[in-house]
C-alpha cells in the first residue's frame, strides 16, 4: 500500500471550524482583563492554528442525534481547551520538551515554563465551568472519566512508563487507546449526550470514536516518521527522540497504515448504520485517514 494520499478539510470541516472558533473567541478569558499576560498566554495556545477535530466530532454528535441550540458549543470549546492544555502540558521540559506546536514555538517557549504551566492549569478548569454550564451533570462526568487517571493520564503515564523498552501491540493500543482515544471518544459521546440520544445510539457512536482515535493516533505515529515539520506544526521525527511507543515501531510502516485504514472503514459501517444522517462522521473519518497534519 502507498503513502496516504494529501487530503483538503472536507466542506462539513471547514464550515464548523469556522463556528467553533467564533465562540472560543468569545468564551475564552478577555486578553484586556487582569492578568493580562496569563489570558495571552492562553490565547496565543488556543487560537493558534489548531484542526478543532474534537470539538467538531462533538457537534456532528450532537446535530445527528438530533440536537439543537447552543450549549453544544460550550461543550465543544471545553473539550478544545482540555486537548490545549494536555498539549501545553505534554510539550513542557519535564515532558516532550518540544520547541514547536501548531507552527509556532510552544508556549514554555514563547512565555516561560511557569506560564505554560499556569495556563494549561486555566484551562483544564475553564473546560469544567464551561461543560458545567450546558446544564449536563453526565457531561461533566464523561470530560473528567476521558481525561482522569483512567483515561487521558492513564495513557500518559503507560507511555512514560514504556520509554526505553520495547512493548507489544497490546501495550501500545493501551497507550493510544487512553493518551489519545479517550478524549476523542469522550467528544463524540458528550455530543451524543447533551442531544439525549438513546442509550443504543451513544454506544454505536461511542464504538465509531474508539475506532477513529485509535485510527487518529496510529496516523499520528506514521506522519512523525513521513511527515514534513512545516506540515505537521511540529517537529518529526520526536516519537523517536523521546523513546515512544509507536505502531510503526511495533508492526512496521505498511502494517500500521493497513491497520488503520482498515479502522476507518470500520467506524464507518458502524456509524451508517447509527444515525439517519452519517455525513459529517463519514467526511471527518475519511479526513482522519488521509490526513498529512
Ligand atoms: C496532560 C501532560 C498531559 C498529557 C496527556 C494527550 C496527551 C497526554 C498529550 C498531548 C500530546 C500528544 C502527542 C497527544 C497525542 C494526541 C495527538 C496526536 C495530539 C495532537 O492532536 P491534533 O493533531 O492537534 O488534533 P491540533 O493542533 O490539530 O489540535
Amino acid at each position: 500500500m502507498s503513502k496516504t494520499m494529501p487530503m483538503a478539510p472536507p466542506e462539513y470541516l471547514i464550515g464548523k471550524r469556522a463556528v467553533v472558533e467564533k465562540y472560543i473567541d468569545q468564551f475564552l478569558p478577555d486578553p484586556q482583563t487582569y492578568p493580562q499576560k496569563l489570558h495571552e498566554a492562553i490565547r496565543y495556545s488556543v487560537m493558534a492554528p489548531g484542526k478543532r477535530l474534537r470539538p467538531i466530532l462533538t457537534v456532528a454528535a450532537f446535530e445527528s442525534c438530533g440536537g439543537s441550540g447552543e450549549e453544544v458549543f460550550h461543550a465543544a470549546v471545553a473539550i478544545e481547551c482540555i486537548h490545549t492544555y494536555s498539549l501545553i502540558h505534554d510539550d513542557l521540559p519535564c515532558m516532550d520538551d518540544d520547541d514547536l506546536r501548531r507552527g509556532q514555538p510552544t508556549l514554555h517557549r514563547r512565555y516561560g515554563e511557569a506560564i505554560a504551566l499556569l495556563a494549561g492549569d486555566a484551562l483544564h478548569d475553564l473546560a469544567f465551568k464551561l461543560m458545567a454550564q450546558t446544564g449536563s451533570p453526565q457531561a461533566v462526568l464523561e470530560l473528567a472519566e476521558a481525561i482522569g487517571t483512567s483515561g487521558m493520564l492513564a495513557g500518559q503515564m503507560a507511555d512514560m512508563d514504556g520509554e526505553d523498552r520495547q512493548l507489544s501491540l497490546d501495550e501500545v493500543t493501551f497507550i493510544h487507546d487512553h493518551k489519545t482515544g479517550k478524549l476523542i471518544r469522550g467528544s463524540v459521546r458528550i455530543g451524543a449526550i447533551l442531544a439525549k440520544a438513546p442509550s443504543s445510539r451513544v454506544e454505536a457512536i461511542t464504538v465509531y470514536g474508539e475506532k477513529v482515535g485509535l485510527a487518529f493516533q496510529i496516523i499520528d505515529d506514521i506522519l512523525d516518521i513521513e511527515g514534513e515539520t512545516a506540515t505537521l506544526g511540529k517537529p518529526v521525527g520526536s516519537d523517536s527522540k523521546n523513546h515512544k511507543a509507536t505502531y510503526p515501531a511495533v508492526i512496521g510502516l505498511e502494517k500500521s497504515r493497513m491497520v488503520a485504514a482498515g479502522l476507518i472503514e470500520e467506524a464507518i459501517k458502524v456509524i451508517e448504520k447509527a444515525v439517519s444522517y452519517p455525513s459529517p462522521f463519514i467526511q471527518i473519518a475519511r479526513y482522519i485517514g488521509g490526513r498529512q497534519h
